[in-house]
């Protein structure tokens, strides 16, 4: 069957943020929107000439508009010249999950269909990302080159064939492409078996554990429920919000301490589970509450990598940590106490890649509520509350516990993020050149607040694997005694503008450790309003989110 060679132009905007290209569901619908964005991905990646049989995977987090660009997709790879295409039944994988499939089957790649944690549903999000032959997001310069691809289409190339039937698992053909229809959990299961002890979490469940996952709806509705429920014997009702939808039920699939309240307040009352657990849209994101006690990312990536050794894959200890410049100075301490390197990254998992691919980290995580390992090139929701489950069954306490020997060991550093959400992106821009231009005029020992000024600079990142640089990444102020405000405008949004504020300040004093977070850090907070002028500019006087 010949390809069809449909005429289009180029349509400006396609280039990748933080994670993928993501736009409007309306905007993906638009005329030859979507197929560009495709053809363009296409004719950046092309495999070698000669690759032989290059197989795709394809999946996505289940959001509305998700089966129609996948039947899309499948057509265009087919007419592209791939020789296999393996799917998520009903179009679902999620990002870690289709990481592994990738991984597992030696693919050339894989487009992952989602928008993250952005709402769903006709009026909300829609994304596309394309991850490489190692499991993990493309690195810049290859989205780069998918956007200059995006500027230079006269035409995109598709099949005449009728839509396969994503329901049904097993083989099917389309044109010379041979697909196949996958269970979305089987390959993301028997890793996790390899990772875990699962006889001990088991024994954890039958000794009356108690965990509640939301899965707000998304897609780790089905993978949590198959390890949690079913192979590690957690009773039915563990996982809630379990099945995915279109519109994840009207919810954003954003697990923090707003959209995930619900969650939040049983953790805090009478009776609750002894962990909270949920991720979000594609499941790559975590939040870990225990009894009575928010984890925060950060705080999590440092417990997990001080503890990590108690879960067998990681038995033999880490080769290196990382985290991205705006996380939390926490894990660097541990880091520090374990005689491994910790590497400092821009935001954006595709930062991790080079260095879990050279063996120079095993662990990672952000801020964003991301954490993972050299098991697959993305964060991983399922995997990290199976790595606390782990670590809780090992050392048969809570996360409380958990919490308060690790602050008395290594001091606590108190972190808070507000994001100031949909800005007028002039104004919020401005207010970034004009940051930039006050902070490039302080210098070493300057106080300000109350502090002496450390350094302040606009972040850039050499790539230490294979030398490439990142510029403008997030302005950053720190001081002396290691406290720091970051700004930065995030790269996921697709309405106006969205600031993101990072506070940080390190004690090692016990009364201090103990005080509440935004308490702790209101002084920083006043000074970075004062520093940006944010209220003046945005006549905002509270942030939209704060974690
Ligand atoms: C993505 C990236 C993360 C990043 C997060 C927030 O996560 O993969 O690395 O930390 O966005 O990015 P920003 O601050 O630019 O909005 P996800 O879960 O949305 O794919």
């Amino acid at each position: 069957m010949s390809p069809i060679r449909v005429p289009t132009r180029p349509i400006p905007g396609m280039k990748p943020g933080t994670s993928g290209l993501r736009k409007r569901v309306q905007d993906f619908r638009a005329p030859h929107y979507l197929e560009n964005f495709l053809q363009a991905v296409f004719d950046a990646v092309r495999p070698p000439e000669g690759f032989g049989a290059a197989t795709l995977v394809i999946g996505g987090d289940g959001r509305y508009f998700n089966r129609e660009a996948i039947q899309t997709a499948l057509r265009m790879a087919a007419a592209n010249g791939f020789a296999r295409a393996l799917v998520g039944r009903d179009g679902l994988l999620s990002t870690p999950a289709a990481s592994a499939v990738i991984r597992a089957h030696g693919a050339f790649g894989g487009l992952i269909l989602s928008a993250s944690h952005n709402p769903g549903g006709p009026d909300g999000d829609f994304g596309i990302k394309f991850n490489g032959s190692n499991g993990g997001p493309a690195p810049e310069k290859v989205t780069d080159a998918i956007h200059a691809a995006s500027l230079a289409l006269d035409h995109y190339l598709t099949l005449d064939t009728p839509d396969v039937d994503l329901g049904r698992l097993g083989p099917f053909a389309l044109g010379e492409l041979q697909g196949e229809v996958i269970d979305p959990v089987a390959d993301y299961l028997a890793l996790m078996r390899r990772l875990f002890d699962f006889d001990a979490l088991q024994r954890l469940f039958a000794g009356g554990f108690r965990l509640a996952f939301d899965a707000m709806h998304a897609v780790t509705g089905p993978y949590a429920t198959a390890i949690f429920e079913q192979a590690l014997g957690a009773p039915p009702g563990t996982v809630r919000n379990g099945r995915p939808l279109p519109d994840f039920g009207g919810h954003h699939p954003d697990p923090n301490l707003v959209h995930a309240r619900a969650l939040y307040d049983e953790m805090m009352g009478p009776d609750a589970p002894d962990l909270g657990a949920a991720s979000d849209g594609d499941g790559d994101r975590n939040l870990i509450i225990g009894r009575g006690c928010f984890v925060s990312p950060s705080d999590s990536l440092a417990m997990l990598a001080a503890n990590a050794h108690l879960a067998p894959a990681y038995a033999r200890g880490l080769a290196g940590v990382a985290r991205s410049m705006p996380t939390s100075g926490a894990v660097d301490r541990v880091a520090a106490r374990l005689g491994i390197p910790c590497y400092e990254t821009p935001t954006g998992w595709k930062f991790f890649g080079n260095l879990l691919d050279a063996g120079r980290i095993t662990l990672c995580g952000e801020e964003s509520a991301g954490t993972g390992s050299d098991h697959v090139r993305e964060k991983d929701g399922v995997w990290a509350v199976l790595l606390w489950l782990s670590v809780l069954a090992a050392r048969r306490c809570s996360v409380t516990e958990i919490a308060r020997s690790h602050w008395a060991a290594y001091g606590r550093n108190h972190y808070t993020r507000h994001d100031h959400e949909d800005l007028d992106a002039d104004v919020a821009r401005a207010l970034m050149r004009d940051l930039a231009a006050r902070l490039a005029t302080l210098a070493p020992g300057d106080r300000l607040g109350g502090r002496a000024v450390r350094l302040s600079d606009d972040f850039a990142y050499l790539d230490p694997v294979d030398g490439s640089r990142s510029t403008g990444q997030g302005l950053r102020l720190v001081f002396e005694d290691g406290a720091r405000i970051v700004w930065r405008l995030s790269g996921t949004g697709t309405v106006g503008a969205t600031l993101r504020v990072y506070l940080e300040r390190y004690t090692a004093d016990p009364a201090d450790i103990a005080q509440d977070t935004q308490a702790a850090l209101a002084d920083l907070v006043a000074l970075a309003d004062e520093l940006s002028g944010l209220a003046a500019r945005t006549g905002r006087s509270e942030p939209s989110v704060i974690t």
